[in-house]
């Protein structure tokens, strides 16, 4: 019986990691990225977005986020996945909503792609939870960005090392194009997404 974990040693200029963020919020989301950066940045990653190891990707919302991870998934380029959003409940359900979907979409994309895709997504009651979690206590971003080292790490070891094939069609390979189902106006049975 092995034992396998991921180590955030060795050298990582190879990894290539994308960064989702909901702009709403971004008093908050902000600070995420700041917290991402800077332990990325101090695992010797090249967080410089013109250099290629780390790319930004901006939506909407947190709604939003899911959806791009899924395809940033499936493109193969990444070894990991960062989602970055700050939902913040008011007087409304539209919270439950959007930080529903939020969490089910993110983990539906990595479940899929097999790629480990971080829920970065803050949910919390007030505005000042959010900045407490976001720089003025600790910075979860710092959190997340290490969640996403240890599992592209662990993910490398188990395709390296599992006793068994995991060449079956159910799991893409890292570095091949995965095409995404067109959107022919018609009903798409839910068999054809990957
Ligand atoms: N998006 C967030 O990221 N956080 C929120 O708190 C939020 N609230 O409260 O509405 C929010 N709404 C926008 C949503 O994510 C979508 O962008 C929008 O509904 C368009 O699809």
């Amino acid at each position: 019986m092995a034992v396998f974990e991921g180590t955030f040693a060795g050298n990582l200029s190879n990894l290539r990691i994308a960064i989702v963020i909901g702009r709403f919020n971004d008093l908050v989301t902000d600070k995420l990225i700041s917290g991402c950066q800077d332990c990325l940045k101090r695992h010797g990653i090249d967080i410089e977005p013109d250099n290629g190891q780390v790319d930004y990707v901006w939506v909407p919302g947190s709604y939003e986020v899911a959806m791009v991870a899924r395809q940033l998934a499936f493109s193969g380029g990444y070894n990991a996945i960062i989602c970055l959003g700050a939902v913040i409940r008011g007087q409304t359900p539209h919270f439950d909503y959007v930080a529903g979907e939020a969490a089910k979409g993110i983990a539906a994309a990595s479940f899929q792609s097999g790629v480990p895709v971080i829920f970065g997504i803050l949910t919390v009651d007030t505005m000042q939870q959010a900045l407490e979690r976001a720089g003025i206590k600790s910075n979860l971003g710092w959190n997340y960005a290490l969640s996403a080292l240890e599992m592209a790490s662990l993910m490398q070891q188990l395709k390296n090392n599992l006793p068994i094939s995991t060449s079956s069609t159910d799991l893409p390979p890292a570095n091949e194009t995965i095409a995404l189902p067109k959107v022919t106006g018609q009903n798409v049975s839910s068999s054809e997404y990957p």
